[in-house]
């Protein structure tokens, strides 16, 4: 009985993998569909988002600029599980390597550190991965990330839970977008 999360969970859906022990997708209540010998046709539909709620609510990072390799990337990370979990590590295809990072003001200077013991998220609580914070570090890149590209990257929390989410890349986030006046 999640009231506001399935608003906030359609676009940006997080597709869950997580569940590793494969609950085999049970038999999603067949609303009113007695066909007996249907093969569960549930495959198609991320029916996931009913059960866990680890979500990723606007996930993206830059474009990278040619040559480059080191990306970062943001979001806002909300649990609404029943249970406390903590981020601690992430992996894509076409990526070396993710770290979880910070920032810090050093001597008047900003910068950006590991995350010791990862991110953790109380029982409907919510991280914000955002410039100048918190943020996903996206090393030795090796696919494509420009506009308009898409990365699938898999959150690994420390319960052994993972989540896939789709990273958007993207120029025009968090930067004013002059068409889009109206938000918060
Ligand atoms: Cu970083």
């Amino acid at each position: 009985m999640r009231p506001t999360s399935a608003a906030l969970a359609t676009a940006f859906a997080l597709i869950l993998s997580g569940c590793q022990a494969e609950a085999p997708a049970a038999p999603t209540a067949p609303e009113s569909s007695p066909a007996p010998e249907a093969p569960a046709p549930a495959a198609a539909e991320p029916a996931a988002s009913a059960h866990v709620g680890l979500m990723a609510h606007e996930p993206w990072s830059r474009p990278l600029a040619p040559g480059a390799t080191v990306a970062a990337g943001y979001m806002h990370l909300m649990n609404h599980t029943a249970q406390p979990e903590t981020l601690v590590g992430a992996r894509a295809e076409g990526v070396g390597r993710i770290e979880l990072h910070d920032m810090a003001e050093v001597d008047g200077v900003m910068q950006m550190r590991p995350i010791d013991g990862g991110v953790p998220l109380v029982v409907d609580g919510m991280a914000a991965f955002q410039p100048g914070g918190k943020h996903l570090m996206f090393i030795d890149v090796t696919r494509s990330w420009t506009e308009g590209d898409v990365v699938p990257v898999t959150l690994v929390f420390e319960s052994g839970t993972e989540a896939v989410i789709d990273v958007a890349v993207t120029a025009s986030k968090g930067e004013s977008s002059g068409d889009e006046h109206a938000h918060h």
